[in-house]
Formats: structure tokens, C-alpha cells, sequence
């Protein structure tokens, strides 16, 4: 993890800020779980009080510098819960063909999309990977984000997933974010094996997994299950490898088509499953028994001008946490703000204010493994905080393109200007 240094003369994680309106996002509270006239104390870049300041036990905070935060809002530190932040090169001229009227899926049939990143992808050694992705990275962090999942998947062959997995655990070196990772060899098939995805599940996607768990670069394993990518059955022999290894999984799933792929997902007991554009009941009620987070994202339905939406309604009705994210990717999603995607949730697809802040904050965070350690305002968690200069939390979904960050925090330390 990156060592925040501090830059406001804070002891290092330990701060009281005060004078704030929290947006805990704690999941006993109704809504945003809104605190006015709150203070926030961090130690050893843990939350341990936050809550309204008159309530603040006088011997907590003995000693500890204090911000006067001069009544801004206060959120968790944002989290991008998918992305694929870390490639090569672009594929701006894909986006063209798509304006003459090719389709995503025509593009990936004729050897475009996915495979078509893997060549620039594929040119770049870790130092060049993270050269490329500081842009994106850079553009996330700015809007207040603290936590970004970062995936493999433009490398295709063993040495090139477990140097992408490298250059995203690297991200974590050189600036002050969480990085986590997820195994993605399962995109798509390069062409060496076109045609014959089991042979290249044996020979690639299983023995590269193997090494990237041997090397602990992997914290999930995902995968594309659509008719251009995986079958349900080729999926769940990634998974059942995961499973043997230990690692949860998650599922790029109903993305253009419902092969039932969030249902398998969910029999996996998954993190997540993610696009679901084409989800039916049977899919809902699944995942709604299992646990498995709906990850929805905006960006890629707006890019490839899909016109299904994901059935929101039913994932709401049954009780599924319904969270966003960017999917940040040089195909489908070139998108590199949270709070664009928050504005794009409650626009398209009719999430509420606090649905979409919940998307990025407490559900982003259930959706990685991670609720017990961030994604809400509540002691014991990681001092990762937003500050906006905004009146009203609803002013964060619905600027576009604005944005009103006023500082953030990561592990107690002030790391923005
Ligand atoms: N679905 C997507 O939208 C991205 N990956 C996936 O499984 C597309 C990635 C790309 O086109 O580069
Ligand atoms: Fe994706």
C-alpha cells in the first residue's frame, strides 16, 4: 500500500475533522445515513468515531490535529468496483466504425474488439502498463476515489495476464489508493486458439491462474460469459479452479444476450455479476439468494448504444445490492468518472440519488470482498473520506461532467491538493 505522506501536518492517519454533514452510507441507517454537525476521528488511519461532534468523547480526540471542514459534505471514499484501467493503446477507430454503423459484436466477430488490444497491450512491460493506465488512474482519483478493481484480460497468454496483474499491483506503489485485482484471462480467445476455447482454458486460463494465485496477484477471478466470449459451462471451469484455489469469483454476465450467466454466477455464491442488460427473473432471484452484488455499468450501455436495461425494478424488489461503476476499458466503456456514471445510473436507468451514492461507496465495496473494511462512514473502518463542495449530496449525481471534490483522504492522510 502506498505510504501516504502527509501534506496538511497531520501525524500520520491520526486527524479529527469537524464541523462536517457525514453521508455515513451505514447500512442501519435509512438512506445516505445523513449526520449534521458531524466530526469524523481517525487513528492509525482507522475511523474510530464518527457520528455528530457532540457526541465525540473530549478524551478520544485529546491531542489529535483538527480540520475545520466549514460544513462540507462528507462521503466515503469513492470506489470503482470494474474497470479495466490498465491496457495499451486505444481503439478510437473501432469507435468510428461503430458511428458508420458496425456493430460492437460485428467488430468482435471480425477479429476487432477485445483481441485487437491485446497487440498494444501486449507491447508494454510492466513499467510501460503503468505509464499507460497513471492517466486513468490519475482522472479516478481526482473525483474522490480511494478503492479501484482493476482486472487482467488484454494479455491472453500466461505471461501477459500475470504482467498486467503486476502493473496493477503496482498502481498501489506510486500513488495513494487501494488497488484490487481480478483474474481475466476469460475474455475473450486470441486467435491462436480461435475456435477452440477448451484448449485454450487448459493451456492458458487454468495454468496462469494457477501462477497468478502462486504469485498473490489475484483477489477474484471473472470472467465474459456471452456468445462471443464464454460459454456457462467453459466459465464454470474457470471457476471451479478458483474455487479450489480459494478465490471468489465474479462474472461479466447478460451483457448482450442472458446465457444464464449470472445464475451460474450465483450457484458459485459470486461477488458479483456485472452488465447484466439481458437479466431475467430467474437470474434475479439468484442472485438475490446468494448475495451476489448487481454491478451495474452505465457507461458501456451508453458506448455501444445498447437499448435494454437492466431490470433495476426486479433487483430492487428482490433485495439484490445494486452497485456502478465505469468498467473503464478502451472498447465499450472509455469512461474514467465515478460521478459521470453516478449521473448516468439515476439518468438511464432511474437509480436514486442515494442508490447511486450507495453504488459507489457501501455496495462497490460488497461487490470486492471488502464491506468490513470500507465503503460507509463507521468506526473500524479505513479512514478513506471524500470532501465536496457541494450543499446537497443529489448535487453529485447530477452534475455532468463537474466536479466539485474539495479533498480526499486515503488512510487518514489528506492526499489531494
Ligand atoms: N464486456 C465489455 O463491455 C468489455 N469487456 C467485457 O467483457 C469490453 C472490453 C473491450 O471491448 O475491450
Ligand atoms: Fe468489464
Amino acid at each position: 500500500m502506498h505510504d501516504a505522506a502527509s501534506t496538511d501536518g497531520t501525524q500520520l492517519g491520526r486527524c479529527l475533522w469537524r464541523n462536517a454533514r457525514l453521508a455515513t452510507l451505514a447500512s442501519d441507517q435509512a438512506g445516505l445515513g445523513v449526520v449534521e454537525r458531524g466530526a469524523i476521528l481517525a487513528k492509525d488511519g482507522r475511523i474510530v468515531f464518527a457520528g455528530p461532534e457532540s457526541k465525540l468523547p473530549a478524551e478520544l480526540a485529546a491531542g489529535v490535529p483538527v480540520v475545520d471542514l466549514e460544513g462540507r459534505l462528507v462521503t466515503p471514499g469513492l470506489i470503482d468496483c470494474h474497470t479495466h484501467i490498465v491496457h495499451g493503446g486505444h481503439r478510437a477507430r473501432e469507435f468510428e466504425m461503430r458511428l458508420d454503423g458496425a456493430s460492437y459484436e460485428e467488430i468482435a466477430r471480425a477479429g476487432g474488439g477485445i483481441v485487437s488490444s491485446v497487440s498494444a497491450t501486449n507491447a508494454l512491460d510492466v513499467d510501460g502498463l503503468v505509464a499507460a493506465s497513471l492517466p486513468r488512474l490519475d482522472a479516478l482519483l481526482a473525483e474522490g476515489v480511494g478503492t479501484v478493481e482493476v482486472k487482467s484480460g488484454y494479455g491472453l497468454s500466461i505471461e501477459g495476464e500475470l504482467r498486467m496483474l503486476r502493473a496493477a499491483r503496482a498502481l498501489e506503489t506510486v500513488r495513494p489508493v487501494r488497488i484490487v485485482t481480478s483474474y481475466l484471462a476469460a475474455h475473450a480467445t486470441p486467435a491462436a486458439y480461435r475456435g477452440r476455447n477448451d484448449a485454450y482454458l487448459d493451456e492458458v486460463v487454468l495454468p496462469g491462474l494457477d501462477q497468478a494465485r502462486a504469485e498473490g496477484l489475484v483477489d477474484a477471478v471473472d470472467g465474459f460469459c456471452e456468445g462471443i466470449a464464454f460459454s456457462p459451462a467453459e466459465i464454470a471451469r474457470v471457476f471451479d479452479r478458483a474455487k479450489a484455489l480459494g478465490l471468489p469469483v465474479k462474472l461479466h454476465a447478460e451483457q448482450l444476450s442472458d446465457l444464464g450467466g449470472a445464475k451460474l454466477a450465483a450457484s458459485y455464491g459470486a461477488l458479483s455479476a456485472d452488465h447484466l442488460e439481458y437479466l431475467g427473473a430467474d437470474g434475479v432471484a439468484a442472485m438475490a439468494a446468494s448475495g451476489t452484488v448487481a454491478v451495474i455499468l452505465p457507461g458501456a450501455f451508453y458506448a455501444i448504444r445498447e437499448t435494454q436495461k437492466p431490470p433495476i425494478a426486479a433487483l430492487r424488489q428482490a433485495g439484490v445490492p445494486i452497485a456502478l461503476a465505469t468498467d473503464c476499458n478502451p472498447g465499450t466503456s472509455p469512461l474514467t468518472s465515478l460521478l459521470l456514471t453516478m449521473n448516468m445510473g439515476a439518468t438511464f436507468f432511474g437509480l436514486t440519488v442515494a442508490e447511486c451514492l450507495a453504488g459507489v461507496t457501501r455496495e462497490a465495496a460488497r461487490a470486492l470482498g471488502l464491506a468490513a473494511e470500507i465503503g460507509t462512514l463507521e468506526p473500524g473502518k479505513a479512514a478513506d473520506l471524500a470532501v465536496w463542495n457541494v450543499e446537497s449530496p443529489a448535487e453529485l449525481v447530477y452534475r455532468i461532467g463537474f466536479n466539485p471534490l474539495h479533498q480526499r483522504i486515503f488512510a487518514g492522510e489528506r492526499v489531494s491538493s
